[in-house]
């Protein structure tokens, strides 16, 4: 498994934030936590491939936003901020040596972190970033179904919804209906950790923040197995465990 991530910004205190306050952010502590992170994928098996820093683009770290990648492709997207869309081009250089590409294209946007893929299936989350234009052309590119969700309240759908295990979804409930996933069990975040839902399930075991311990407590009691990481610096622009990776199979 290949784990395609990105050295952090020297702006990444000017990154994006659309849900949050702004709070001072320490590049030097984003770094450490990243590096931790790096860390944890390469102990799950990833080879990571770290590509160099863009500090034009405050956000760049964020490569998930960038790409879907499929068993047979690769999406490259048009992110919804007019400030990312200048990382798209070196990370489909990157994918390239992995998967044929396929372009997102005006006046379609999409983030990766709104993009989940379950059972040969997208749901696409509807949010400031995500267009229906992206939906169409994410179906008419790929041949797969895709299911626009409603988001309330959160950057991308996976800020309030990611798996967990191969039947069991970890979910904001405040943020998104559920119906749509009657075939999924679905365990609920602790009410008192705001977008705890961001979760990077690697094989069996769970990449996730130590800054959410009243939801890890549900996710063991749920028998998943946990490798925290350190991961408070990167959310104060909104940055979840998901956002931060490309993940190849
Ligand atoms: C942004 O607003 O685009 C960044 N500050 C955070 C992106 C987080 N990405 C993700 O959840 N996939």
């Amino acid at each position: 498994m290949i784990a395609i991530t990105r050295a952090v910004s020297r702006s990444i205190s000017q990154g994006e934030v659309t849900h949050i306050e702004r709070v001072p952010l320490s590049y030097e502590r984003a770094v450490m936590q990243h590096a931790q992170y790096v860390a944890a994928l390469t102990d799950l098996g990833c080879r990571v491939v770290q590509l160099p820093a863009l500090d034009e683009h405050p956000d760049a770290v964020f490569v998930e936003d960038t790409a879907v990648v499929l068993e047979d492709m690769a999406v490259i997207t048009r992110p919804g901020a007019e400030s990312r869309r200048g990382e798209v081009d070196s990370v489909a250089e990157a994918l390239r040596q992995f998967r044929p590409l396929v372009l997102i294209e005006a006046p379609a946007t999409i983030d990766g972190g709104d993009v989940l893929y379950l059972r040969n299936r997208f749901y696409v989350g509807l949010t400031t970033r995500t267009n229906g234009a992206a939906l169409q052309q994410l179906a008419r590119l790929t041949g797969r179904e895709v299911i626009g969700i409603p988001v309330r309240g959160a950057l991308h759908l996976k800020t309030a919804m990611t798996p967990v295990a191969e039947d069991l979804l970890l979910v904001e409930a405040q943020h998104i209906d559920v119906a749509p996933f009657a075939d999924f069990r679905v365990l609920e975040t602790d009410p008192s950790e705001p977008f705890s839902g961001n979760a990077l399930l690697i094989g069996d075991r769970v990449i996730y923040p130590n800054h959410f311990p009243r939801t890890r407590e549900r996710l063991e009691a749920a028998g998943i197995t946990i490798v925290g990481v350190d991961a408070d610096e990167l959310a104060k622009v909104e940055g979840g465990v998901t956002c931060s990776s490309l993940i190849v199979i």
